[in-house]
């Protein structure tokens, strides 16, 4: 990365931030806040595609708001800010609407799985949404966005985008074209009770998460019940193929213990999985329940977190005027 790069990425206020969250996004966050300049944006715009109560979304803004500054996020140094309170996302939305392609849109998977089996019901901003990520991103010329796996077919539709957009308008480098940045060991958590769905906020089983919130206890319930595997830990990772719930367990606890998954192996082979689960439960713990006290602590001055959310609104919109302006020129808007 050079000097002239710019950070951004955005976690939707739709509940409570998860491990998945911590792991794939937002501790990523933190160690670039340390070397760049980075936009961290509550997308709330982002979280109406599916409907929310509006109480519910004010306080999910918030702790949202709270969650990023209890990992580490510092409002001096990263912009902090809640999407709808600057326009130019919505305008420049609609503009990108004009230059994205619905065969484009088509090929979107998250799409398909939220919209579940009923696709006539689903809101059309919940169809166009990637279409409204692409426009976070360029807003304010981005050069990288750290997220987790699932989003990297979105990403790519916000680089196919910023190229159309500067193919069509003849403006090469207009904007620049966006790198994902995704972590590497641990870049999709699973769900505790299935692996083959990621960690989500909006899966109905709380079992199936640790959320940043849980009590030690909770950590404890949900490790010890969560699916693993039958047979004892084996001594080779190709053994671990077809068990996805065992091989989630095992990459949790290197990514937070820092060993790597075959050292893990070597130490571990033989053993039942209750011994990798009390040892990871152990491990959640002292990482997680600090920063889930000082969520609750930072909820209990909603002034301040609104400040905070004030404060970024004004630094995001001078850079998001100033890019409008030069992409209205360029589109031939007066
Ligand atoms: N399970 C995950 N593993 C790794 N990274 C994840 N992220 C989300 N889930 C996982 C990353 O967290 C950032 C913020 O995501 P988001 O909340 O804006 O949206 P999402 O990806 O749709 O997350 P959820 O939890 O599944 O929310 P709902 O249920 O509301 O849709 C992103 O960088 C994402 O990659």
């Amino acid at each position: 990365m050079t000097k002239k790069d710019l950070v951004f990425s955005g976690v939707q206020p739709t509940g409570n931030l998860h491990l998945g969250n911590y792991l794939g996004a937002l501790k990523n966050f933190v160690s670039l806040q340390k070397k760049k300049e980075c936009i961290y944006c509550v997308v709330d715009l982002h979280a109406i595609t599916i409907f929310q109560k509006p109480e519910e979304l004010r306080n999910n803004v918030l702790e949202t708001v709270a969650s990023f500054i209890a990992t580490g996020l510092d409002p001096n140094k990263s912009v902090i800010f809640n999407q709808s309170s600057v326009s130019g996302h919505s305008e420049l939305a609609w503009i990108l609407n004009c230059v994205s392609k619905i065969g484009w849109l088509n090929r979107m998977t998250q799409f398909k799985d939220k919209a579940g089996t009923d696709k006539e019901k689903a809101s059309v901003g919940l169809y166009i949404y990637p279409n409204l990520m692409a426009a976070d991103i360029l807003l304010y010329k981005a050069t990288h966005v750290p997220v987790g796996a699932d989003q990297k077919q979105h990403l790519e539709l916000a680089r196919d985008i910023a190229q159309k957009f500067n193919n069509d308008f003849k403006c090469k480098d207009f904007f620049p074209i966006p790198e994902p940045l995704i972590p590497k060991n641990i870049s999709r958590v699973m769900s505790l009770r299935d692996g083959t769905k990621k960690m989500s906020k909006s899966e109905d089983s709380d079992y199936s998460r640790i959320n940043l919130k849980d009590s030690a206890d909770e950590i404890s319930k949900k490790i010890k019940k969560a699916k693993s595997d039958s047979q004892v830990i084996p001594d080779n990772l190709k053994e671990l193929e077809g068990k996805p719930e065992a091989l989630n367990l095992l990459t949790i606890y290197s990514e937070i213990s820092k060993i790597s998954l075959e050292k893990i192996i070597n130490e571990m082979a033989g053993k039942e999985y209750s011994h990798l689960k009390l040892r990871l439960s152990e491990l959640l713990i002292s990482e997680i329940t600090p920063v889930g006290k000082e969520i609750v602590k930072l909820l209990e001055d909603k002034s301040h977190l609104t400040k905070i959310l004030k404060k970024g609104k004004e630094k995001a919109s001078i850079i998001a005027e100033e890019n409008l302006k030069n992409i209205r020129e360029k589109v031939g808007l007066i």
